[in-house]
């Protein structure tokens, strides 16, 4: 094998055995309610779809609320390895729910999911 192709695909090997490189981290690529969705008041199932497995138990979602309050929601444990689930009881007003998800190749993101409730 010429010289210049061993160091290649020594340089191929080495940056796919890097941590974050090859694999990728958890990128959010659906969710329930969608982004900037209106949806009525009640009780409400939050679904959160990723594009790889997820740590749900070192994951977390947090509410904010029309009035900026931080309200941790439960994971439910069931489901997809790639999927998060909670539900909450709200009432109309302005809400985002904040995910942070540590991905099965140890590194974590985070993005908003803001939307709106309307009285039904
Ligand atoms: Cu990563």
């Amino acid at each position: 094998m010429p010289r210049a192709m061993t160091k290649t695909l020594t340089a191929l090997l080495v940056a796919l055995s890097l941590p974050g490189v090859a694999s990728a981290h958890a990128i959010l690529i659906d969710s329930t309610p969608a982004i900037r969705a209106s949806i009525p008041a009640g009780h409400e199932a939050v679904t959160l779809k990723f594009n790889s497995r997820i740590d749900r138990e070192r994951s977390r979602l947090t509410l904010i609320g029309p009035d900026k309050s931080e309200t941790r929601l439960p994971v439910g444990p069931n489901g997809p390895p790639d999927v998060m689930t909670t539900s909450s009881d709200l009432a109309p007003g302005a809400y985002t729910v904040r995910w942070q998800v540590l991905a099965v190749d140890g590194h974590i993101t985070r993005g908003d999911v803001p939307f709106t409730v309307v009285a039904p």
